[in-house]
């Protein structure tokens, strides 16, 4: 089954009608049950379900423009270079949807994403560029089905469709179509998380990569189904319970195992820097001195600081260069 098959089985559906252009926005979204290993590679199909918050205002909005002689993709204003990794793959991504042989497209791309938080865009461009693509044909598609097609662009973007925690069901069909995000239906205004940036460098493995070599060299990884499973459960437990400590605890085990499993594998693979290990430090000992404060880490050597409101003061001063976000509104609305 190819990416082409599922796209055109889910468009054999839907009427389409071609607009001037479209343009969507979509956040940022941080695992805290890890999505780590594929069951198909062409489809992005996980191993796992798993489950994320994304990060309020805080990704990407992108104007798609028809554009007959040829694409173009525009990076908060600059071109990028067609040499790119996000370039090719958003090429290859459009290219699925392409109204002809000879439909091109214009791509203008904006990350609102802290400057310097050395966070990846992958999931917030993929499913940006999914729902402005909705817009430009007027496909009127569910988030469920934009879910599965912003998948195929990149496994984290299926969460990015949505706001909140996000659980993408993991599904067992070989077409992946019971393989999409949904929201779960908790907010927690006094959330807070701290982008915590040790490195801008580029990454010496991109982590598609590196879950591949996890998968197939990694004695630690047949671990890891039953303990991202066992910790999605908690982390929907902690959040409906708002159990601070342990979705915090549960967080931080979950990115910790998943390090280990890639640490484990030969060649190993090691994001971790001397000064992301210096900071995990002192996190640890601001805990030791009763400070609730944990972390999550994705494949790279940044780390996102898990707190609440009430701290905030204590974690600005431990960790002045911090950008902080709050992932909900910070007060209650009336509905709510
Ligand atoms: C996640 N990560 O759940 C995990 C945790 C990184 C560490 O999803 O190959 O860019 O495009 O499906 O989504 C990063 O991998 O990988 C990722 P592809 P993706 O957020």
């Amino acid at each position: 089954m190819t990416k082409q098959d599922v796209v055109n089985h889910i468009l054999s559906d839907c009427s389409s009608v071609m607009a001037s252009s479209g343009r969507a926005s979509a956040p940022v979204n941080i695992a805290l049950a890890k999505y780590w290993g594929k069951r198909d590679e062409e489809l992005n199909l996980p191993v796992t379900s798993s489950l994320s918050i994304s990060l309020g205002p805080h990704g990407t909005v992108t104007e798609i423009i028809p554009n007959p002689s040829g694409n173009a993709i525009f990076c908060n204003g600059e071109p990028m270079g067609e040499d790119t990794v996000f370039h090719r793959r958003l090429m290859n991504f459009l290219a699925l949807f392409r109204p002809s042989q000879a439909g091109f497209f214009t791509v203008r791309t904006e990350n609102s994403i802290p400057t310097a938080a050395g966070l990846a865009s992958s999931s917030s461009g993929f499913a940006a560029a999914t729902k402005a693509l909705n817009q430009l044909f007027s496909w009127n598609l569910p988030d469920r089905t934009l879910s599965i097609l912003a998948r195929l662009g990149s496994g984290s973007a299926s969460r990015s469709i949505f706001d909140g925690f996000v659980e993408w069901h993991a599904g067992s069909l070989a077409d992946g179509m019971d393989s999409y995000a949904e929201p779960l239906p908790y907010v927690w205004h006094d959330l807070r998380i701290g982008l915590l940036t040790v490195s801008q460098a580029a990454k010496p493995i991109s982590s598609r990569e590196a879950m591949r070599q996890t998968v197939a060299t990694s004695p630690l990884y047949r671990q890891w189904p039953e303990k991202v499973n066992g910790d999605l459960a908690i982390l929907k437990r902690a959040i409906r319970d708002q159990e601070f400590a342990l979705f915090g605890q549960t967080a931080e085990s979950n990115a910790l195992t998943m390090h280990a499993t890639m640490i484990a594998a030969w060649p190993s693979i090691c994001y971790w820097l001397p000064e992301t290990v210096r900071e995990m430090h002192r996190i640890w000992n601001l805990r030791r001195d009763g400070v609730p404060v944990y972390f999550t880490m994705d494949a790279g050597p940044n780390i996102k600081l898990l707190f609440l409101q009430e701290t905030l003061a204590t974690v600005q001063a431990a960790f002045p260069n911090a950008a902080i976000v709050a992932p909900f509104p910070t007060s209650p609305q009336p509905n709510t």
